[in-house]
């Protein structure tokens, strides 16, 4: 990736070429790099393909649904992840449903794949749920809760794939857990995602160092989306983002992160591994942010149109059409998945906009498990407020 205008290898060495197995335009040709990972393909027919497009599409419509509802008012803010479509996908279809995913705030194709309703992830920026994908399960299917605070979802992935390492030594009647001891299979793994800007928190690193210590069974992705607002990636680095990984001692790559399969191909290996009991591994995704950071962010005002143009060309569900044609997909199912699409969009933009909102009671029932004195005293004081509003009530 050469004609990369911010970022590329700075640090002296040449570096493997990303691992992609569909090329910018989307024919199949795999690099050098994909050849050892070509295998976990090998099960992966042509109904998935075309499910992983409609997953894409999909996303997409919906992504751009809630840019115009914020554009309208109907939510506070909006976080899109047009152009990421291609590693999410990717990755959400390569974890099994045992597998814990725990989020950043942009994996709204990862979101789909886990099964938690769209509409779900709208309702969170229009203010309508106080914490949790519904008020009773903040897991559903396993997709952890968005995270805006950069890197806390690193602390609490390692955590969790601590615990499940834990759980599976006691299982296994082993008690000792020494660092650095691999191989107790959990048959479950965890995988965090961030972006590079949050690659440079001191979260994000300890979470490394925990991983290696432990060998945690999880998997680290980094979507270099190229950047942090209006920081690009090259003032976050110096080297390219994977071999800081492998400075900790994870087994990390990199990959075309618009290309679906390499994606899928790399994370499937390295979820299995982790399960296993190889430890943990990293994969650094080259993507980049067709949009706006958020809907309150401007990038015209840092970034040259000529960079986004080339990024344009490289849209991974162009590149994914392209592969499904040259399988022998034809107009219909093109036309048939963006009008599916389209239709479920609609649909979730009617839902959300007569979405009740929660009771403001309800922000108090799930802080602890046991009642708490210091909530109650708050959940009396906010009842006492409400009822000042009561026609009657003294002012
Ligand atoms: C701890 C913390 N510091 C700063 C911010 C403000 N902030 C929100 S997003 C962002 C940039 C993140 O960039 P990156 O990690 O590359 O993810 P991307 O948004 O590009 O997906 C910053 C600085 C924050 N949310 N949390
Ligand atoms: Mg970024």
């Amino acid at each position: 990736m050469s004609e990369q205008t911010t970022y590329g290898p700075l640090h002296g060495g040449a570096d493997p070429e990303p691992i992609r197995f569909l090329d910018e335009a989307g024919a199949y040709a795999p690099s050098a790099t994909a050849a050892e990972f070509a295998d976990e393909l090998a099960a992966v027919g042509i109904d998935e393909f075309k499910q992983w497009y409609r997953d894409m599409v999909s996303t997409r419509a919906f992504d751009t649904e809630c840019t115009h509802l914020q554009r309208q008012g109907q939510l506070a803010l909006w976080v899109p992840s047009v152009g990421q479509e291609g590693c999410q996908v990717g990755l959400g279809r390569a974890a099994e449903p045992q597998d814990h995913i725990f989020p950043a705030y942009r994996e709204h194709a990862i979101a789909h794949i886990r099964g938690v309703p769209l509409v779900q992830v709208a309702a969170l920026f229009r203010g309508l749920t106080h914490g949790g994908w519904d008020v009773t399960d903040p897991a559903h299917g396993n997709f952890h809760l968005y995270t805006l605070v950069l890197g806390a979802q690193t602390q609490h992935a390692t955590g969790y794939a601590l615990g499940q390492l834990l759980d599976a030594k006691r299982r296994a009647a082993d008690t000792a857990l020494d660092a650095g001891e691999a191989g107790t299979a959990t048959g479950e793994a965890t995988m965090v995602f961030y972006g590079d800007g949050t690659s440079s928190q001191g979260d994000a690193n300890e979470a490394m160092i925990f991983a290696a210590s432990y060998q945690t069974p999880e998997v680290f992705v980094v979507q270099n989306n190229g950047w942090a607002i209006s920081v690009p990636v090259a003032r976050q680095s110096r080297t390219p983002l994977y071999r800081r990984a492998l400075g900790f001692g994870l087994r990390a790559v990199q990959i075309d992160g618009n290309d679906p399969l390499a994606a899928y191909a790399v994370g499937r290996r390295f979820l299995r591994l982790a399960r296993e009991g190889h430890g943990p591994g990293y994969i650094e995704a080259l993507t980049y942010r067709i949009g706006a950071h958020t809907t309150s962010d401007d990038p015209t005002r840092y970034r040259e149109a000529a960079e986004l143009e080339l990024w344009q060309q490289r849209d991974p569900i162009v590149r994914l059409e392209q592969h499904l044609r040259s399988l022998g997909v034809d107009d219909a199912f093109f036309e048939e998945a963006r009008e599916a699409a389209d239709r479920e969009a609609k649909r979730i933009r009617d839902g959300i906009l007569t979405l009740p909102a929660p009771e403001a009671d309800s922000m108090f029932t799930h802080v602890y498990s046991e009642p708490h004195p210091r909530i109650e005293e708050q959940r009396e004081w906010l009842a006492r407020y409400e009822a000042s509003f009561a026609e009657g009530a003294e002012q």
